[in-house]
Parts: structure tokens; sequence; C-alpha cells
């Protein structure tokens, strides 16, 4: 079987799937698209995604987009690496639930607050308010050590990283039970390998 293609930019999104294929052990194959040389307008790679944007992967001749998606699938091709639950695990929901809930909830979020974009119907918004998005985050995490409660999960990839970002650039608070998840998953081994990974690819495309 060919390995999996993901098609990546160093400092970007593509940083949660680089770090899941580290936490998979680099089942991957890397394929580096230079955004600041407008490679992901290329016809080439908008054949692949056509929004134009990184990360994307390609596995067994299908593409796959959006840093979730990527997860998700990276974490069942790979079952023996134990970073999904089961099909049949009642565990499953709540996997799919907080994988979701990062980029539909609190990444709009994160961008409303850092864009000081204001809406006038909050009821309409699919990612709720700022207060309901930090009760439900607190809620996801707190008195547990990762999404599934021991166990580390692709889950933790998706949720965390985007924690991660939205603490990072001052969206969410790094305090009490974020700081703490926050610090716990970045200090994972895997975690320090894509942070490698992503200043050697900076390296490669002669990025600052
Ligand atoms: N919803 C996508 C967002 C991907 C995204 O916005 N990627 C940015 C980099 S962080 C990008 O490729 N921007 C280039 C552009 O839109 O021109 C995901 O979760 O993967």
């Amino acid at each position: 079987m060919a390995k999996p293609k993901l098609f990546v930019m160093p400092q970007t999104r593509s940083g949660t799937v680089l770090w899941m294929n580290e936490e998979l052990g680099g089942v991957c194959d890397i394929e580096l698209v230079n955004l600041k040389a407008g490679e992901h307008k290329s016809e080439k790679y908008l054949a692949i995604n056509p929004m134009g944007k990184v990360p994307a992967l390609v596995h067994d001749g299908v593409a796959v987009t959006e840093a979730a998606a990527i997860c998700a699938t990276l974490a069942d091709a790979f079952p023996d690496r134990g970073l999904a639950p089961a099909q049949k695990d009642p565990n499953r929901g709540a996997y799919y639930r907080w994988m979701f809930f990062a980029p539909s909830c609190i990444e709009p979020m994160m961008l409303d607050k850092l864009g000081d974009h204001k809406r006038e119907n909050d009821a309409a918004a699919g990612h709720g308010t700022e207060k309901s998005v930090l009760a439900s985050i607190n809620h996801a995490i707190s008195g547990k050590d990762f999404i599934l409660g021991d166990t580390f999960s692709a889950a933790d990839v998706v949720f965390g990283s985007t924690l991660n970002f939205a603490t990072m650039f001052g969206a969410i608070e790094k305090s009490g039970a974020i700081a703490d998840y926050v610090d716990r998953i970045t200090a994972r081994p895997a975690f320090a390998k894509m942070m490698e990974a992503n200043t050697n690819f900076a390296a490669d495309l002669n990025l600052s």
C-alpha cells in the first residue's frame, strides 16, 4: 500500500496534521506547498483542494481536506496505533463531538474575537457565544487528562491544536484547566517532533 501523502505548509494549520503524523510514527509522505510562491493556487493543487488551502491528504487515490477530517482519516487508517476509539465503542461519539467542536465552534469564536466581529443574532450562529464556547471547552477537559479521560486520541490532536493556537493568539486566556491541558498535550514527544519538522520545512522554503 502506498503511503498516505500530506500536502502542507509550515507555520500554518498544517501543524495539526503534522502532529498527527508524528503521533502515528511518521506514516505519511510529506509534500510542501509553498503558499508564499502561490503553489496552493496552481491547477495541480486546486485539483486536490479547490479551496486552495492547506493541509490536504491523498490516501488510496482519495483527497481529504480539513485538518480534523484528515486526522480522523489517518487515525482510522492505522487502528493499531490506538488513536481512535473502535467503531462500536461508546466513546466514539464523544471523540467525534469534540473533534468537530474545535473547527466548528472554537475556531470561528476565535476569529470573531480576534477580528472584533460582532453578530446581531447569536442564536442563529452555530458557534454560539464566547461564554458558551468557553463553558463547553471546560466541560470537555476539566478533571481529566484528555478528551476521552485517561486515553490520548486524535480528538486531542485537533481540539488541543485549536486550543493551543487560540491561547497563543490571545483569543482564549491560558489559565486553569485550559492551561493545564495545553501544557500537557504540547509536552508530548510527537508535538516536539512536529515543531522540529516545521522548523526544518520552513528552512527548506527559506522562510524566516
Ligand atoms: N478549514 C481548513 C482551513 C485551512 C486554512 O485556512 N489554511 C490556510 C493556512 S492556515 C491556508 O491554506 N490559507 C491559504 C489561502 O487561503 O490562500 C482546515 O481546517 O484545514
